[in-house]
């Protein structure tokens, strides 16, 4: 090891998790596919290899390990004020302290692997080193897909290279002979996921799953990075990266920002409906943007794979999803069919009428449980997908035309409406979210959840200094070089309670519009809310819709604004006193524009 820093974190991390044995990962496929081989002999993992499936694997996990734990994440700092209304915080040196304990030797009895890894194509200006220290095999494979790791890593970290430390612990170290569990975990309230921003450190503890463990992820990508792109003068964003093409020829980039069970990965993958339009994948998850020389903004998808919902991905929703995933895939909590395939709901249009559910039990089509976990995953590297950019993985990012916010509003918001500024923009996004429907676990149907930016679980920091630090953003570059701001929600319906809008495809005729708009194509019209498209301006040739609904599409109804902006009021109260004046001044200015 020349890094003698990191060699020295190692040590110290040894001495406290005590394992049995320390692996460097060096980032290799046969590293990967012996580690993977290993799991599938210790019965911890099922093979996936069929007519449909080639050197897949399958994991489940423990029923009360299944996703995020909200509850259990912290943003730990010397200072309350600096985590903010919208984190749960324990002062750095108190939960440094308890943390130290738990994992004072959980690894016995375990190996211990170290990860280095990249966030971004390696080398890039845009790019941050991160190196895991991690107890779970799934783990490593899941880094190895999301992530670009080992020693090509390493050389860039050279002899004193900046990196991030993540350490992780499942939590359970085994005594000489002791069994292990089927998925090692500790119950939740034993279970920490913990920032450290004033240290470029993250803690977990207790959890195998998803962003709990990943830690280059959520953990990493969002919360660290958006401390260091504050501090730096960049955004660490929950955004797709989509490329699309016009049937003249001309490309842009666009961001989309959408609360779960929108369809984001969807998005990122379309297929175009409208005639001679191509849209191509850069990333479904997290962008990093940074202002270049030319005074634009460019992005960078961090990661290497996707990690995506697999229930509802199906040929109809995603079949570019579907493509991705018939190779090297990590499969999370889905189901298994007689031929050894993977299921999940939606998946087929009918159910098989036998399969082993999630948790390894039976499962028949009238059994009461759903036989995938709703959060069932796959890991898939990006490059699988048919549809990915042949730049995706361009050091220099991609220049950014508009940014999209997103949420799944059966009522009051029209399909899409543009910003009349950059600070507009940034309100429309403070206000985004979704209603809460039966999928929800809550007992607030019909109320709407706010979600500012996609971002409420992934801010490391305070929100109102991070709403600030948007609007200082704006003011980098001249504002017609900024990209424009858009409001989408493909969720609106009628009186009847049915989707007004097709969706899926179909939203091409709407990015079509937001292509128009930035290239000074089509100017649209204002509304009280925003600019919503001219008569023409929306291409719907060959789409079967009716005058009516597109009307009912982009209505703008007082009565329903009035109780919008009662409720944006509301949610603004989080802010307490320290709501970013600009927000109010926005929220004064669309009041006026409502008339009230
Ligand atoms: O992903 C979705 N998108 C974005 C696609 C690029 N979904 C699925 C959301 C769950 C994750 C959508 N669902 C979209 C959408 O645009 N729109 C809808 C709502 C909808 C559902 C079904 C139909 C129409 C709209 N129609 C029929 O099923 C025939
Ligand atoms: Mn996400």
């Amino acid at each position: 090891m020349r890094h003698k820093h990191l060699q020295e974190w190692i040590d110290e991390t040894v001495s406290w998790c005590e394992p049995d044995r320390v692996v460097l990962w060096q980032g290799t496929k046969s590293e990967y596919d012996n580690l993977a081989e290993a799991q599938i002999r210790a019965k911890k993992a099922i093979r996936i290899d069929n007519k449909h499936r080639k050197n897949c694997i399958l994991f489940r996990t423990d029923p009360s390990d299944v996703a995020r734990v909200e509850q259990r994440t912290f943003i730990s700092t010397k200072n309350e004020r600096d985590a903010g209304p919208t984190n749960n915080w324990i002062r750095s040196d108190i939960l440094k302290d308890e943390m130290k304990r738990r994992y004072q030797g959980s690894m016995r009895g375990r190996t211990m692997y170290v990860i280095p890894f990249s966030m971004g194509p390696i080398g890039s200006v845009f790019s941050k080193i991160g190196v895991e220290i991690t107890d779970s095999p799934y783990v490593v494979l899941n880094m190895h897909i999301m992530t670009r790791t080992g020693d090509k890593v390493l050389d860039i970290l050279g002899e004193n290279g900046d990196f991030v430390k993540c350490l992780h612990s499942v939590g359970y170290p085994l005594s000489p002979g002791q069994a292990d569990p089927l998925w090692p975990c500790t119950p939740i309230e034993e279970k920490f996921i913990s920032q450290f921003p004033e240290d470029n450190m993250i803690w977990s503890y207790g959890s195998g799953y998803g962003g709990n463990a990943l830690l280059g992820k959520k953990c990493f990508a969002l919360r660290i990075a958006s401390n260091q792109a504050r501090r730096e003068k960049w955004l660490a964003e929950h955004m797709l990266i989509l490329k699309l093409t016009s049937p003249e020829g001309t490309t842009k980039y666009l961001t989309g920002s959408f609360p779960s069970a929108c369809g984001k990965t969807n998005l990122a993958m379309i297929n175009p409906t409208l005639a001679g339009w191509k849209a191509e994948t850069i990333g479904d998850d997290i962008a990093w943007l940074r202002f270049k020389d030319d005074g634009r903004l460019y992005a960078i998808n961090p990661e290497a794979g996707f990690f995506g919902v697999a229930s509802g991905t199906s040929w109809k929703s995603n079949p570019n999803a579907m493509k991705t995933i018939e190779s090297d895939t990590i499969f999370t909590n889905v189901a298994l069919t007689d031929d050894g395939d993977v299921w999940w709901e939606d998946m087929t249009e009918t159910k098989p009428s036998h399969l082993i559910d999630w948790q390894g039990r039976d499962w028949y089509p009238d059994s009461p449980n759903k036989a995938a976990h709703p959060n069932c995953r796959f890991t898939a590297p990006a490059s699988n997908c048919p549809v990915i950019a042949e730049n995706w993985e361009d050091p220099e990012g991609v220049p950014i035309s508009a940014m999209l916010f997103g949420g799944r509003r059966p009522s009051t918001i029209p399909l899409v409406y543009q910003s009349f500024s950059f600070e507009h923009g940034v309100f429309l996004a403070s206000i985004m979210g979704s209603e809460i429907t039966a999928a929800t676990i809550s007992d607030k149907i019909g109320i709407v959840r706010r979600d500012p930016f996609a971002m409420l679980p992934f801010i490391g920091y305070h929100i109102s200094d991070y709403i600030e630090h948007w609007l200082e953003m704006g003011k980098l570059t001249s504002s017609e070089k900024l990209p424009l701001i858009f409001s989408i929600n493909w969720f609106r319906k009628d009186e009847f309670g049915n989707y007004l809008w097709p969706g899926f495809g179909e939203n091409s005729r709407v990015l079509k519009w937001i292509f128009n708009q930035s290239e000074g194509l089509s100017r649209g019209i204002a509304s009280p809310v925003g600019i919503i498209p001219a008569a023409n301006e929306l291409d719907l040739t060959g789409l079967d819709i009716d005058e009516n609904a597109i009307e009912k599409l982009f209505e703008v109804d007082t009565e329903s604004w009035k109780a919008e902006i009662a409720s944006i009021e509301d949610h603004y109260k989080l802010y307490g006193d320290l709501l970013p004046e600009e927000l109010s001044k926005q929220l004064d200015l669309l009041k006026q524009r409502v008339g009230i």
